[in-house]
């Protein structure tokens, strides 16, 4: 049978009329998304997608496990039921969001390059909303600089919280300056490949900031806070002649213990060379125009 994005909405509609409070936030952005509820990208650049098996089955989520095939079999059935996003920090007053209410602000799909600090790279279809959108809800302070996230702690669900020597130290924490934040291509996203995010992807809300390497895209958010201060990232206090606060995708600037001129895109066999800012230079090296990009690295 084929059914026309009208009748889903509709579906959808009485769906929503038998009981919000009851839904899984998963089936809820499933039915979002299957509704056709986002604008899709065009595509303009034509990057080529990365296979869907493989953007969902080599991931990095410590949380799970450092090995990529153990944490996508950790992340199988990762409950997401009655998640909470709180914001707090300097903004009018502290507010506490559900699944129901992010999916409120207008969803796009985002075709994306992606490159992960260990050299390989992927394109995703994500499928997400500009964080800006949030900021302006929240309605932060003067004093507001940066914004941090912090992943979910929770050593029932997450086997290296719990682990007696966890690799490293939890939970998982990021964060942006607040022009970076503002960046209309800094997305939070609810999907990728027109479905709601596997546990292994940072299901069922993560950061995505294309220009930065990978590890800036923090996954399983339930903590957003606006400060005045630059914050310690996970990473960073992890060793930080390795990982910076930037971390801005950048060929000229080596790892201390390897290269970053060149990348390979999973599924390819060759490596090819690694952009300037990932391919994002034009629309924001204006950001750090008076920065040092090798000490701010
Ligand atoms: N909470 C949390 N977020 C995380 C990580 C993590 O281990 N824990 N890994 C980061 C790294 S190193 C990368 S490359 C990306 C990987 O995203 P993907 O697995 O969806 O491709 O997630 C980032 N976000
Ligand atoms: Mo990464």
């Amino acid at each position: 049978m084929f059914i026309t994005p009208e009748e889903l909405y509709k579906k959808r509609r009485q769906f929503l009329k038998l009981g919000v409070g009851a839904m899984l936030s998963s089936s809820l952005i499933n039915s979002k998304l299957l509704a056709l509820e986002f604008s899709s990208d065009k595509n303009p650049q034509k990057l080529t997608l990365t296979d869907e098996e493989l953007a969902t089955n080599y991931v990095n989520f410590y949380e799970f496990s450092t090995n990529k095939k153990k944490a996508v079999e950790y992340a199988k059935n990762f409950d997401v039921k009655n998640w909470e996003i709180s914001l707090s920090g300097e903004l009018e007053k502290p507010i506490k969001l559900t699944m129901e209410d992010i999916l409120k602000f207008p969803l796009e799909e985002r075709i994306y390059r992606f490159r992960c600090v260990e050299t390989w790279s992927m394109v995703v279809p994500w499928i997400g909303f500009e964080l800006r959108h949030l900021i302006e809800k929240a309605k932060p302070t003067s004093k507001a600089k940066y914004v941090k996230f912090t992943t979910l702690f929770d050593k029932e669900k997450f086997p290296d919280q719990n682990a007696l020597f966890p690799t490293i130290k939890y939970p998982y924490t990021e964060a942006l300056r607040m022009d970076e934040a503002m960046h209309p291509l800094t997305i939070l996203a609810v999907g990728m490949y027109k479905k709601p995010l596997l546990g292994q992807n940072g299901a069922p809300l993560r950061l995505v900031v294309p220009w930065k390497y990978g590890f800036k895209s923090i996954k399983s958010i339930v903590k957003i806070e606006f400060v005045e201060n630059e914050p310690k990232t996970t990473w960073q206090e992890y060793a930080p002649n390795e990982y910076g606060f930037y971390a801005n995708v950048n060929p000229n600037v080596s790892h201390p213990r390897w290269s970053q001129a060149n990348e390979r895109a999973l599924g390819e066999f060759f490596t090819k060379p690694t952009l300037m800012f990932n391919g994002y230079e034009k629309e924001v090296a204006s950001l750090y125009a008076n920065m040092d990009l090798k000490k701010n690295f």
